[in-house]
């Protein structure tokens, strides 16, 4: 009893939590056909497979086994594993994704694809398996057959999964199939013994797909040829016809390597609009093949568009200190909602003469534009945008205030004013603001010891102005305070910056940098705002 119960467990500790049973593989006939040497991407199996746990789940390992006569070198050169991409259904090379030959499992009559890792969703996925013949007959006058199936899974280690001899669909989640049957293909394709090319060569565009839009007005079209048979391309040709318009001419490509292997072709001069594109190839037995038309939609400019077009401002009211600025954002759009490139975008002010060009910019390839606008002296003005002599958007107003006595000033230019019998000097600025010299040393970074420049006035006619914040060091200063010990770079507007190293200050200052500090005390750091620091 004990030793029957042991491999009994054994058993039921194995079997997968969630096994795919056959009927969950979507199967979709392939009809008969007959096939000759050197053909490829003749489809043989299509098969969604499902996902093994119910969820999003990969596909690890599949075995395929022909029940026909073929094998390698005995009609068949490869199969090749797929899954669909671009248009529904199989395409083979050049559109569906391919994961390449099957390998040999050891058997003469099975094909494997291992150490996949491509993912399977919910709903499963669509595998293709396709036949690429041998490029010869064998000396004998019976055809070769293939009818694949996918066999039912046989695990035989117990692993869950795949190891050389087993059979079957490996999932990532270990609920591999198919369970209770195989997975075969209906009817049976004949590979004929008869050595006859009978097909043109396949011809494939890489660089332009199914309802691609072009914004250029040229195009260079690469593409690869391959004969279906064991001849060659002695031409492949180009067609492209705008829809409604004249069919177009067939145009020989610009081969690259033999037998246009590899080519290219230069579509220029390109209009807007539709366009079919198909190619048409001979190989040197006469055998000409047309490819399925793709359709292309070229729009490279057309019509300024309103509704996709747009003019925004950041602001509508800056300070005229030269340094404040209002940014017009102009998106350039068409009909149908592409950038109008290499436009030439103009900002205008509106007066009562006539429009005053502003500011030009191009549309470059982005269809956008950033006017930057900063003034010196108040103002107000309407502007407008327009691309070329069409207006873009609404026109708008824009100004610029007076800067306030609390802006940034140098303090170069104003009068210097004391009143008789104190020592206390200002700096009176344009707008009759006057502002402290808080320490002589601040007096000293801009003048030294020269007083020269100031003048002396009565006690009311000072009361009669407002004070304002007080005079910061000179632009350049060196500057430090006697708690924090950080040397600090005076710029425009009271911003100090931290130079952070010795090796910097003697970049900016020489070798005597240390000897150009000057201190004020901690109750004036207020007068400063702390800028980035200087690396
Ligand atoms: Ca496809
Ligand atoms: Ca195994
Ligand atoms: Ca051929």
């Amino acid at each position: 009893m004990k030793r029957l119960l042991i491999p009994l467990l054994f058993l039921v500790l194995c079997l997968p939590v969630y096994a795919m049973d056959d009927s969950l593989f979507d199967k979709t006939d392939i009809p008969s056909a007959t096939w000759y040497v050197g053909q490829f991407d003749k489809l043989a199996l299509d098969v969604v497979i499902p996902s093994g746990n119910g969820a999003a789940d990969t596909l690890k390992a599949i075995t395929v086994v022909n029940n026909g006569s073929a094998y390698y070198a005995h009609g068949i050169q490869n199969l090749r594993l797929w899954a669909d991409s671009g248009a529904l259904g199989f395409q083979g090379w050049g559109e569906d994704i391919d994961f390449g030959p099957g390998s040999s499992s050891g058997v003469q009559n099975t094909w494997v694809w291992k150490d996949l890792d491509v993912s399977v969703g919910a709903t499963g996925r669509r595998f293709f398996v396709s036949a690429e013949m041998w490029p010869t007959a064998v000396s004998t006058n019976t055809n070769y057959t293939v009818q694949l199936m996918i066999p039912e899974l046989s695990d035989v280690n117990g692993n869950g999964l795949y190891d050389t001899d087993d059979m079957g669909v490996f999932m990532g989640s270990k609920n591999n199939g198919p369970v209770g049957g195989v997975v075969a293909n209906g009817p049976n394709q004949i590979i004929s013994y008869s050595n006859i090319d009978v097909e043109g060569p396949k011809v494939i565009m890489n660089n332009i797909n199914n309802n691609q839009i072009i914004t250029s007005s040229s195009y260079v079209i690469q593409g690869q040829t391959r004969d279906q048979g064991k001849s060659s391309a002695e031409y492949v040709k180009i067609k492209i016809s705008k829809v409604g318009g004249s069919n177009g001419d067939l145009v020989l490509v610009e081969p690259l390597t033999d037998n246009f292997s590899t080519w290219s072709y230069v579509w220029s001069g390109m209009e807007d609009g539709t366009y079919k594109i198909q190619t048409q190839a001979q190989d040197f037995l006469g055998y000409i093949s047309s490819s399925t038309p793709i359709t292309v939609t070229v729009n490279k400019g057309g019509e300024l568009s309103q509704t996709y077009s747009s003019v925004n401002l950041d602001k509508t009211t800056a300070v005229a200190n030269g340094s404040d600025g209002i940014n017009v954002n102009v998106t350039l759009r068409n009909q149908d909602d592409y950038p109008l490139k290499e436009k030439t975008v103009y900002l205008k002010e509106v007066r009562s003469g006539g429009d005053v060009v502003v500011k030009t910019s191009g549309s470059g390839q982005t269809g956008k534009v950033v006017f930057a606008l900063r003034a010196y002296e108040p103002s107000t003005g309407v502007y407008k945008i327009t691309m070329e002599d069409q207006q873009v958007g609404q026109s708008f107003t824009i100004t610029f205030t007076e800067k306030s006595a609390d802006d940034s000033s140098d303090y170069t230019a104003g009068r210097w004013i004391k009143i008789a019998g104190h020592p206390a000097v200002y700096f009176l600025d344009d707008n009759n603001v006057r502002h402290a010299y808080p320490t002589q040393a601040v007096w000293e970074s801009y003048f030294g010891n020269d007083f020269s420049k100031v003048t002396t006035v009565s006690a009311t006619e000072m009361a009669n102005y407002t004070l304002g914040k007080n005079v910061t060091f000179k632009i350049g200063t060196l500057m430090k305070l006697p708690t924090i010990p950080k040397v600090y770079k005076v710029e425009s507007g009271g911003v100090i910056r931290w130079v952070v190293s010795e090796a910097v200050a003697r970049a900016y200052y020489g070798t005597d940098w240390s000897t150009k500090i000057k201190t004020i005390p901690d109750s004036f750091f207020t007068d400063y705002k702390e800028g980035p620091d200087i690396y």
